[in-house]
C-alpha cells in the first residue's frame, strides 16, 4: 500500500476547426472535451489544433500536426505504410504540414523511434482525445503515428457513461450503445486486436466480447435488449401508476444543475458532482414541502453536444419520464458563455425523444456566478426565463412556488362519484387532486375535487 495516489493518465486534445466554426465555438467545444477528459480521470497536458476544410482521410490532421502530437505522446509522428515492422529505421525527413495534405503523413515506412524533442517518457500522454467522430482507419493511423490510445468524442462519452452507470437498466443501455459503436470497428480491424482491452475506452464488462465476431456481438446485443425490455416493462408500469399525478421533469445540458435542484426541491440525496454525466438514472421524488395535490419531480441524464445517437436511443425509456411530464423545467448554466448553444442541444434532443408537448419553464441557473452587467443583459434577452441560483433559499422557494402555481393555474373544480367497487380511485384522487369535500351515499363516494382537467379526465377514465 502506498500513501500517494497513482498519477492520472495524461491526455492530449486534438481539434480541427472547420471554416464554418467560429473561434468561440471551437474553443468552447475543446474546453468541453477537456472537461470530459477530467471526468474520465485524465490529466490534459496539451492540445494540438488545426484549421482545415475537413478531417484528413489518413490521420485526421496533416503531418506537421502529427509531429506536434508525437511530441506529447512520444510516437514517431508518422503513419507507417504497411503492417507494423519490428525493425527500426531512420525517420523520413519531416514534411511540412499543408492544410489540405490528406496523405502527406503516409510517407513514413516502418515505425521509428520517438522524436528527439518529445516529452520525457514519464511525462508523455498515453491518450489522444479527438473532438470529432473519426473512422476506424483514421483512429488506427493516429494510433500508429502517436503510439497512444486514440478516443473520439463518442468513445469518450461512452466511457463516461459506462463508469457512471449504476442501475442494471443504465448499464444495459450503455452496453448496448457501446457494442453498437464497436461493431463497425471490429469489422475493420478484423477482430480487434492491439488497442483493445486495458485502455481507457476498451475496458469493462464487455472486454472479452472484443474477440467475438460480429454475429456473436449481434446476438449479445439482442440478448441485452431482451433483458432491458423486461426491466423497461416494469418501469413503464411504475410510470403508468404515476400518470394520475402531476409531474415535473428537470431537463438540461450536463452539469447545468439538475440534480442540485432535485435535492433542493425534494430534499432527496441524489448525487451532485462537478462532473459531466454524474446522473444517468432517473429519480422521482415528491416536491417538498408537499403540495396538495402532490407534485412529482424527476431528475435524469443530461445532454451534450454530439450525443451519440445510439446512446439517446438506448436511454429512450429513461427519458420517457421527460416525455410524459406535465411540465419541463429546462435548466441552463447561465454562467457558461456557451449556454445558448447548450440550450439548443437540449431542445434538439427533446425533439428527438418526442418531448414536444409539455409546457416549459426556462431556468437560468447559477446566476450567483454571473456579474451584474450580464444579469441585466440576460434579463432583456430572456424575459420569460427565471434567473436563479440553487444556493439561494429564496430562489428555491420561488421555483417551488412557480411549479405549484403552474399546476394551480389551470385547475377546475368538479364532482366525482366513485362507486364502492372502485375505491382505489378515491386514493388516486387524494394523490392527484385537492379534495375539497368528500361524502358517501348509496352510489358511492362523492368527491368534490380541484385539479387540472386532464388529471380529472384520467381519474374518470379509471371509473
Ligand atoms: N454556483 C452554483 N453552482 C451550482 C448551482 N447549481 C449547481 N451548481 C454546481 O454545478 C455542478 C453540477 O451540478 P449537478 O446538479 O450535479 O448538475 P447536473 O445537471 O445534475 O449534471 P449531470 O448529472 O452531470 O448531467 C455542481 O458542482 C453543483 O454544485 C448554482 O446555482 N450555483
Ligand atoms: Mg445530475
Amino acid at each position: 500500500m502506498t500513501a500517494t495516489a497513482p498519477p492520472r493518465p495524461r491526455a492530449v486534445l486534438l481539434g480541427v476547426q472547420f471554416p464554418n466554426v467560429s473561434d468561440a465555438d471551437f474553443e468552447s467545444s475543446l474546453a468541453e472535451l477537456g472537461r470530459l477528459a477530467k471526468t474520465l480521470g485524465l490529466e490534459v497536458v496539451g492540445r494540438v489544433t488545426q484549421r482545415r476544410g475537413r478531417l484528413a482521410t489518413g490521420a485526421v490532421v496533416g503531418s506537421g500536426k502529427l509531429q506536434d502530437l508525437a511530441k506529447f505522446t512520444g510516437g514517431t509522428g508518422i503513419v507507417p505504410t504497411g503492417p507494423p515492422q519490428p525493425r527500426r529505421k531512420e525517420r523520413e525527413p519531416k514534411v511540412e504540414a499543408r492544410d489540405d495534405d490528406d496523405d502527406a503523413s503516409e510517407a513514413g515506412g516502418e515505425e521509428t523511434a520517438a522524436s528527439p524533442d518529445a516529452l520525457p517518457p514519464a511525462e508523455r500522454a498515453t491518450v489522444v482525445l479527438i473532438d470529432h467522430d473519426v473512422t476506424p482507419s483514421q483512429a488506427r493511423n493516429l494510433e500508429r503515428a502517436t503510439g497512444a490510445e486514440v478516443l473520439d468524442r463518442t468513445a469518450v462519452i461512452l466511457s463516461i457513461f459506462q463508469r457512471h452507470a449504476r442501475s442494471r437498466e443504465a448499464r444495459l443501455q450503455v452496453e448496448i450503445a457501446r457494442l453498437n459503436y464497436m461493431a463497425p470497428r471490429l469489422r475493420e480491424t478484423g477482430g480487434g486486436k492491439d488497442r483493445q482491452g486495458g485502455g481507457i475506452g476498451g475496458r469493462g464488462a464487455g472486454e472479452s466480447s472484443i474477440e467475438l465476431d460480429r454475429r456473436k456481438l449481434r446476438d449479445r446485443v439482442a440478448e441485452l435488449r431482451t433483458e432491458l425490455e423486461s426491466i423497461e416493462r416494469d418501469s413503464s408500469t411504475r410510470r403508468k401508476r404515476r400518470v394520475q399525478q402531476n409531474t415535473v421533469a428537470l431537463v438540461g445540458y450536463t452539469n447545468a444543475g439538475k440534480s442540485s435542484w432535485m435535492r433542493a426541491l425534494t430534499g432527496s440525496g441524489v448525487l451532485v458532482q462537478d462532473k459531466l454525466f454524474a446522473t444517468l438514472d432517473t429519480t422521482v421524488r415528491a416536491l417538498q414541502p408537499e403540495s396538495v395535490p402532490r407534485v412529482l419531480v424527476s431528475d435524469t441524464v443530461g445532454f451534450i453536444k454530439k450525443l451519440p445517437h445510439d446512446l439517446v436511443a438506448s436511454f429512450r425509456s429513461t427519458l420517457d419520464e421527460a416525455r410524459d411530464a406535465d411540465l419541463l423545467v429546462h435548466l441552463v448554466d447561465a454562467s457558461d458563455t456557451a449556454f445558448a448553444a447548450q440550450l439548443e442541444v437540449t431542445r434538439e434532443v427533446l425533439r428527438e425523444i418526442g418531448a414536444t408537448d409539455a409546457p416549459r419553464l426556462l431556468v437560468l441557473n447559477k446566476i450567483d456566478k454571473v456579474d451584474a452587467e450580464t444579469r441585466v443583459r440576460l434579463a432583456l434577452e430572456w424575459p420569460d426565463a427565471m434567473p436563479i441560483s440553487v444556493k439561494d433559499l429564496a430562489d428555491v422557494a420561488a421555483l417551488r412556488e412557480r411549479i405549484v402555481a403552474f399546476f394551480e393555474r389551470d385547475m377546475v373544480e368538479e364532482d366525482l362519484v366513485v362507486p364502492y367497487a372502485k375505491q382505489r380511485v378515491v386514493g388516486e384522487a387524494h394523490n392527484a387532486c385537492r379534495v375539497v369535500s368528500e361524502s358517501h351515499d348509496e352510489h358511492g363516494t362523492r368527491l368534490r375535487v380541484r385539479a387540472r382537467p386532464e388529471v380529472i379526465a384520467r381519474l374518470r377514465a379509471g371509473l
